[in-house]
């Protein structure tokens, strides 16, 4: 990586507590992604996107402000991409994978706090995470009470911090406040960059972001094949870097990977081996850098073939009608795209469920593991009815808790071994 010095020092970043988290990193890139055997060559990309996630990409974005596009950020696969790109900004997701500065953290938000909440405390108390620095709009949304709740703290903490509301439930009421929400955001888009959105705006930032979707949609099903033509972590880690990279530049790459792909499944070659386990992991959005138990499992010679997870299918299904001939008609549809993310944060919540039988069988997986943070209250309690439901249908599944810290980790590897043995 060339030297950013002077572009760190200019947002702001703590040089010290930023080098200790990119050598942190870039150990566990280099012992879990370039360890892996029979990766696909067109990788590569992907390999050089993470090696410049906080060089490159961060100038990149640097040089769109100073042309003078917006850089908003957000947590959640409820902030909608196409309005933002409509507005001529650029969205960028807030990792929140990693932890970093606990102590620090725990004076401001109880021990009890899920990892991912705790995590972007961490980066922005620390002063390590450029893309929180570069944005100049943080978006919080009111999802679980963590999120809500930790938002209130949050706020103070960054000069620049937009709260969006958001249903519980997906009854009519809930889609109007929604509709409700995506309008002030849109308007708040428009009072920030002095631009007001036309229904091409709409249009051509739906393209882009169905066209990603799309392309992601393809790799989804391609890792139907057995043997598998990529493993689950790079699988997971596109997945992640879609929420960082240019968004017509990580559709063209992911589509010439999904091309070599292709190939490689009529040639029946697989990066892991033929009759290898499958799994399903469903659960708690896996943000960058979350690898941990993904690598977990992929040690055991089980392959990971998909994700119901918001870093994942659950984010990233359903592309947004762009028929609509009116700005309004194409907000609508932007609307009811979105309404339909089925997160654990609404209840009831039937659908997910619906949504993992389908992805086992589409993806012909052996068994699920539901991943939980510990303390997310939606998703751990989900996991109950998850569990019961699955079994009812002869669906093997295992919900595993756990957090960041890498404490656990013989115990999780027992445990997914000895899952592993039984789904064989
Ligand atoms: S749409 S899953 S990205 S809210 S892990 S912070 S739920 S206590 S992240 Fe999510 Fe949007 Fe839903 Fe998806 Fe709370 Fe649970 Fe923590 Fe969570």
């Amino acid at each position: 990586m060339a030297d950013y010095t002077k572009m760190w020092t200019g947002l702001g970043l703590d040089l010290d507590n930023h080098d200790a988290l990119l050598e942190n990193l870039g150990g566990a890139y280099q012992s879990i992604f370039m360890s892996q055997k029979h990766r696909p060559e067109a990788m590569g990309y992907f390999d050089f996107v993470m090696s410049e996630a906080h060089g490159l990409r961060i100038k990149e974005l640097r040089e769109e402000q100073e042309a003078g596009r917006k850089i908003i950020g957000s947590f959640c696969v409820f902030v909608p991409e196409e309005i933002i790109l409509a507005a001529g900004c650029t969205s960028v997701g807030l990792c929140s994978g990693a932890d970093f500065a606990q102590e620090e953290v725990e004076k401001v938000l109880p021990r009890n706090t899920c990892s991912l909440i705790k995590s972007f405390f961490g980066f922005s108390l620390a002063k390590v995470c450029p893309y929180m620095e570069v944005s100049d709009l943080i978006v919080g949304e009111n999802t679980c009470d963590g999120k809500k709740k930790a938002f209130e703290t949050f706020k103070e903490m960054v000069p620049n911090f937009y709260q969006m509301d958001m249903p519980q439930n997906k009854a009519p009421m809930g889609r109007k406040l929604l509709t409700h929400e995506f309008k002030s955001f849109l308007a708040k888009l428009e009072e920030m960059t002095g631009k007001k959105i036309t229904k091409k705006d709409l249009q051509e930032g739906i393209a882009t972001v169905n066209a990603k979707r799309a392309a992601l949609s393809r790799l989804a099903k391609l890792r139907a094949a057995d043997p598998c033509p990529i493993s689950g972590l790079d699988a997971l880690l596109i997945n992640q870097i879609a929420f960082l990279d240019n968004p017509a530049r990580f559709t063209e790459k992911l589509n010439a990977l999904c091309d070599e792909l292709e190939v490689l499944v009529k040639e029946k070659k697989g990066a892991i081996a033929k009759n290898a386990p499958r799994i399903l992991i469903s659960g708690c959005p896996m943000a960058i850098p979350n690898w941990k138990v993904p690598a977990i499992i992929e040690a055991t010679g089980a392959v990971i073939v998909g994700e119901e997870s918001c870093i994942g299918e659950r984010g990233q299904r359903n592309t947004t009608d762009d028929s609509a001939d009116t700005l309004e008609g194409l907000i609508d549809a932007v609307v009811d795209r979105y309404f339909k993310i089925d997160c654990a944060v609404f209840t009831p919540n039937q659908e997910r469920v619906e949504h993992i039988k389908e992805m086992t069988k589409n993806y012909n997986a052996d068994g699920v593991i539901h991943y939980g943070l510990q303390f997310c209250q939606p998703y751990i309690m989900e996991s109950f009815s998850v569990e019961k439901l699955l079994e009812k249908d002869g669906i093997s599944i295992m919900r595993l808790e756990t957090d960041y810290s890498q404490e656990d980790m013989g115990q999780l590897s027992t445990r997914v071994e000895a899952f592993v043995e039984i789904i064989k």
